[in-house]
């Protein structure tokens, strides 16, 4: 095969006029209708000189035209580089100077702040606002509905997503084209899609989820989605009698349980829910099921691995836990200090291997190495057992890492713009649990001596570096961080003291 990802994703849809996305507005676009528009996108890449191997950043809404410019890098042979709608021009600086973009494409309003960047780093800018307008569309119109689809082989790169560190300092996962369609056709397999299935889909597209896990397995099935611009209770309402199947976080479940139209006549043709990105309480497991008649389908993954663990698709599907390795995935739980695999029922670090894992973090040989084993298994930085009938349970992280509404967030990272902070000695992050979100960020000050830190001015300065989701829900100022004999914080106690923040409990 040519181009084994366009191929088999998206060039085998060629001339079908089945749906591929219907929209909010009762519209639809057909897979013929979709792949014109991604060729013409591909059309003026080609034009503005993109050439295989080249990267192009992507700061834009959830829209057809957003998903065509996915379809447009995997036919022109360019590295798609989703970023999160949420970042700000300093964090997407960061993303650009480091990837080496040589197209950022964003909407109308961000071209102010994002165009200086970009020109002073070389990049070419084009526009795409969520209404499909902008430079971007204008460009792709004037080309022809197909093109030459570019050669390149299973072992190329298709996409680089950022995924922060516990560094502080984000890190480009690299994945190939067999990566990602190794791991479409398992999903498709295992979760039983076909051309008949309508995938509801309000997760946003910047991200492996919504991106990868959702997108891609109803491209290798041949099936549609209802695309909405986001996650939003009323329109899941709206949208739910035209789906078959809908995949989610956890919060978007909680959100429809606390919705009593949401109930078992309102879901009864559904064949399938599943969740991920974080972890879903087995209490919502079991509020759903009791409500709807529905066991959500719980599956484990990282941007680095796609998805690793499913539980079963006909079988039991175990509050609690993340199933089983999918077929071609190995999974070993060893002990964090020297690798070895522990026998089984004992919590140890997971560590993952097969085609779905990434090639390395780019340009970052010693970070890849950190995390990579010569043997192919990625050290995941979970901590898991698996469980005496093999269902893998994740029990906690090894890494420092708070997951808010499915979006990871590294404490480092918040710390170090903390630090800064006039009248900030020293800060620490922390993930205390949210009724909404799973987790939030709680922010944890000691005063230099003699100070009293200015909370509004720190939540500005927050505000100016770091994405929303990221900033503290709260502020709180101690004398001094508790630490244990070697000098390390122990967030440990700070989770305890202060786990009750937004719960109440
Ligand atoms: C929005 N806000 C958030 C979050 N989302 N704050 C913390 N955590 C969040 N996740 C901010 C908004 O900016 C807003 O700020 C305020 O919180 C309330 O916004 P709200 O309207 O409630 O939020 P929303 O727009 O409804 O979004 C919540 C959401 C969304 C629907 C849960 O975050 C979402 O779609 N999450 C999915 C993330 C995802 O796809 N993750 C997959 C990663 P203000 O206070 O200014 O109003 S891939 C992955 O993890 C791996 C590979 C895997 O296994 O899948
Ligand atoms: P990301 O870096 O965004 O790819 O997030 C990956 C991380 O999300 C994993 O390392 C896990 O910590 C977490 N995660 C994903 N799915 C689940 C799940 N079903 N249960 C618990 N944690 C999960």
């Amino acid at each position: 095969m040519a181009n084994p990802l366009y191929d088999t994703l998206f060039g085998r849809h060629a001339g079908s006029d089945a749906p591929f996305l219907h929209l909010p507005d009762g519209g639809q676009i057909s897979y013929a209708g979709f792949l014109a528009m991604a060729a013409r996108i591909a059309g003026h890449l080609s034009a503005l000189g993109l050439k295989p191997g080249d990267r192009l950043a992507a700061q834009v809404a959830k829209s057809p035209e957003a998903l065509a410019l996915y379809a447009a890098c995997a036919q022109t042979g360019v590295v798609f580089l989703p970023l999160n709608t949420a970042y700000t021009p300093t964090e997407v600086t960061y993303f650009l100077e480091n990837s080496g973009a040589s197209l950022v494409i964003c909407d109308g309003a961000g071209r102010e702040a994002l165009g200086p960047i970009a020109a002073g780093l070389g990049a070419q800018v084009a526009t795409l606002n969520a209404d499909g307008s902008g430079s971007l569309m204008e460009g792709a119109a004037d080309h022809s509905e197909t093109f030459p689809t570019a050669e390149r082989g299973a072992d190329d790169l298709a996409a680089l997503l950022y995924t922060s560190g516990t560094t502080g300092r984000s890190k480009g996962a690299m994945l190939s084209q067999r990566n990602l369609l190794s791991n479409a056709q398992v999903l498709k397999d295992e979760w039983r899609f076909t051309s008949d299935d309508v995938l509801l889909h309000c997760l946003p597209i910047f991200h492996t989820h919504g991106l990868f896990v959702a997108t891609n397995v109803t491209l290798a099935a041949g099936g549609a989605m209802i695309f909405l611009p986001k996650f939003d209770v009323d329109a899941v309402l709206h949208h739910l009698p035209q789906a078959t199947t809908m995949m989610g976080v956890p919060t978007f479940y909680t959100r429809l349980l606390d919705d009593a139209r949401f109930d078992g006549p309102a879901t009864q043709h559904m064949r399938l829910f599943t969740s991920g990105s974080a972890p879903l309480l087995a209490e919502t497991h079991d509020r759903f099921s009791a409500r709807t008649g529905h066991a959500i389908l719980e599956r484990y993954g990282m941007t680095e691995t796609n998805m690793n663990t499913s539980n079963p698709y006909e079988g039991d599907r175990r509050a609690g836990t993340v199933g089983f390795p999918l077929p071609g995935v190995e999974l070993k739980v060893c002990d964090p200090a020297n690798g070895q695999e522990l026998p089984q029922g004992e919590v140890g670090q997971l560590e993952v291997r097969g085609e779905n894992v990434f090639q390395g973090y780019w340009q970052m040989p010693e970070k890849t190495a950190e995390e990579l084993r010569e043997d192919g298994f990625f050290i995941t930085g979970d901590l898991g057992l698996i469980d005496e009938r093999g269902y893998v349970q994740i029990v906690g992280r090894g890494k420092d890492l708070i997951i808010s509404g499915g979006y990871n967030i590294y404490p480092k990272e918040i710390e170090l713009v903390l630090d800064e902070q006039a009248g900030v000695l020293e800060s620490a992050v922390i993930g205390v649990p949210h009724p909404d979100f799973g987790e939030t960020v709680v922010g944890v000050l000691v005063p230099e001596a003699g100070q009293t830190p200015d909370a509004d001015a720190i939540m500005a300065a927050a505000g100016e570096a770091l994405a929303r989701f990221k900033h503290p829900r709260k502020l709180i100022v101690l004398d001094e961080l508790p630490r244990n004999t070697m000098g390390k914080v122990q967030k440990n106690i700070l989770r305890e003291r202060y786990g009750d923040l937004f719960t109440g409990e």
